[in-house]
């Protein structure tokens, strides 16, 4: 849509010219930037062309997927043009911007309709219908022609409210198990292996969970691409084995998840770009799920086994051309924060800036957008002695109340898995994340993941209040009033779980529901048609 404008402060190559009105950038003063995430849109009166107007099949009911930072204003006084051809708009924060373009046979939408779900789904199959207009709209509108400016429906300017909502993300940890099958697996606090205990397993596409058997071993041979969540059985120090990845990434959208989280867990071991299973799962799983899907793992500089070098941008092209959305760089991204914080003037107390160009995150970033890439934080508490603590830390410690009354602690960034800790504080990797460019972060928490104690509200606050791009709480999520805390006591974009979704002990439209009851907006899915492709 944004390539019919005149042009974009995103960069100095002029626009087609079709529209001659300005893309900008979104302000953050109200919001986080980027709009990463569903919003709806509202259909305006005019006529735009021949055919019927209303109908291309957008629902003001429903929600679209948008990830950008740059936006054609909906100002019918400064960008007169822009508001002629705009067709619908969405309002983010305070402002209010166009969603989608239309004049006769020409369409242009700033969302995603390949990443909306069913909403999206149903504007394609409407709009290739649609009865196509002798004469080309982009032959007869150079210049543009002087339509008279339509009367919006929707005020102008708009009352202070937006149709944005919070995300669900489902999260799938996937590594190899030791029969080399790669399987979606799920620790607690980070270890991923049985121990006496089994926990629940899921027997096919849409059954509840079954009881494990402890000690028999039918580990499955089946191919990471296999349809159904085929079941293993579980013994003590095996990897703990919760189901076939596209098989639940293809029950996670049907059930209504937001987005989708694939992380290669065991990344750090080999060369990702050789990983090829991981590969064919991420082309797999986006062959037939049409939401966001973020890929992790293992996105770094790397040596293949014959000594080719392989940059990070290239692990990150492979990801984004079998289909991911989104990269998520973990370990890397503290190794970037550590040297752009080493690069700051030791006589000066202040942050560098901006970086050297060279990090994972900065050429991601610049080849394909900062809303392409994640930094995945895996914090840990260090505990200390509030009354004596006089670390570089001070301004970060957070004192425990209620049951941890009397301790406090600060975050502490990890890598490879948790493996190895770092002098670096969650803080710290935040604010320099974002000042090399991230878009988005994924905040875990290795104290609380596979615990089910909840989301741990102080750190995510803490991330929250020192970032201005859109945070994930990850980790501790054991019931729907888990989320309906993080998102009502912190001002969280989106909350990600992964072990009461795999184990089926909470659904997906439980919490989705429990968040309306709430007066929280989350997306509303019309029951799907595409259901039973998926299948
Ligand atoms: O360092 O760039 O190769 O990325 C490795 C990625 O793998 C990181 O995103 C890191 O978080 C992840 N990872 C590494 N080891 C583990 C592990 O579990 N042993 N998983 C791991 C991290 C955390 C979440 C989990 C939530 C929700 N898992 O992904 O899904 O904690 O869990 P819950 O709802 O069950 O509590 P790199």
């Amino acid at each position: 849509m944004q390539v019919l404008f005149q042009s974009s402060s995103e960069g100095s190559v002029p626009g087609l010219g079709i529209i001659s009105s300005k893309i900008g950038l979104f302000s953050n003063e109200d919001k986080t930037v980027p709009h990463m995430g569903w919003n709806s849109v509202h259909l305006l009166d005019a006529p735009h062309g021949d055919g019927d107007a209303a109908d291309e099949g957008l629902d003001e009911a429903l929600h679209y997927y948008f990830v950008h930072s740059y936006r054609a204003a909906y100002d019918p006084e400064r960008e007169p043009d822009a508001a002629r051809w705009a067709h619908s708009v969405t309002q983010y924060g305070r402002e209010v911007f166009v969603a989608t373009v239309r004049r006769d046979n020409v369409f242009g939408c700033q969302f995603h309709p390949e990443k909306s779900g069913d909403a999206g789904m149903c504007l394609l199959d409407t709009w290739l219908r649609l009865r196509q207009p002798a004469t080309s709209a982009v032959a007869r509108s150079r210049p543009s022609p002087p339509t008279p400016t339509p009367a919006p429906r929707v005020p102008f300017p708009p009352a202070p409210r937006d149709g944005f909502t919070k995300r669900i993300i489902a999260c799938m940890d996937v590594r190899a198990n030791d029969q080399g099958d790669l399987v979606v697996t799920k620790g607690d606090q980070y270890d991923v292996r049985e121990k006496r205990r089994p926990t629940g397993l899921i027997e096919g596409p849409s059954s509840l969970p079954t009881p494990a058997t402890a000690t028999t071993t039918t580990t499955t041979t089946t191919s990471p691409l296999a349809s159904s969540a085929t079941v293993t059985a579980t013994v003590a120090g095996a990897v703990r084995n919760l189901g076939k990845p596209v098989a639940l990434a293809a029950r996670y959208y049907a059930a209504g998840a937001d987005e989708l989280a694939l992380l290669n867990i065991t990344s750090f071991r080999h060369s990702p770009l050789h990983d090829q299973p991981m590969l064919a799962v991420v082309r797999a799983a986006a062959a037939n799920v049409f939401i966001p899907l973020t890929i992790g793992g293992g996105i770094r500089d790397t040596v293949d086994p014959d000594g080719t070098p392989r940059s990070a941008l290239e692990v990150a092209g492979a990801y984004f051309r079998a289909g991911a959305d989104k990269v998520s760089i973990g370990s890397e991204a503290v190794y970037a924060v550590e040297r752009l914080r080493a690069a700051a003037t030791a006589d000066t107390d202040t942050e560098v800036r901006r970086g050297d160009g060279s990090s994972a995150i900065e050429t991601i970033a610049h080849a394909y957008g900062r809303q392409a890439v994640v930094v995945s934080v895996d914090p840990k508490r260090v505990y200390v002695d509030a009354s004596t603590y006089d670390g570089p830390r001070r301004d970060e410690l957070i004192h425990g109340s209620g049951d941890e009354e009397g301790k406090a602690w600060w975050y502490q960034c990890t890598v490879s898995g948790g493996r190895e800790a770092r002098d670096l504080s969650v803080v710290e990797l935040g604010r320099g994340a974002e000042v090399l460019g991230a878009g988005e972060i994924l905040l875990n928490s290795i104290d609380r993941d596979g615990t089910g104690r909840g989301f741990d509200l102080d750190l995510v606050n803490l991330v929250r209040r020192n970032v201005s791009i859109p945070v994930v709480a990850s980790s501790g999520a054991g019931n729907v009033q888990h989320f309906v805390d993080v998102f009502e006591k912190t001002g969280v974009e989106a909350a990600l779980a992964a072990g009461i979704f795999h184990r089926g002990e909470v659904q997906i439209d439980e919490v989705k529901e429990s968040l309306v009851t709430h007066n929280i907006n989350s997306r509303k899915t019309k029951p799907s048609i595409w259901e039973k492709d998926v299948e």
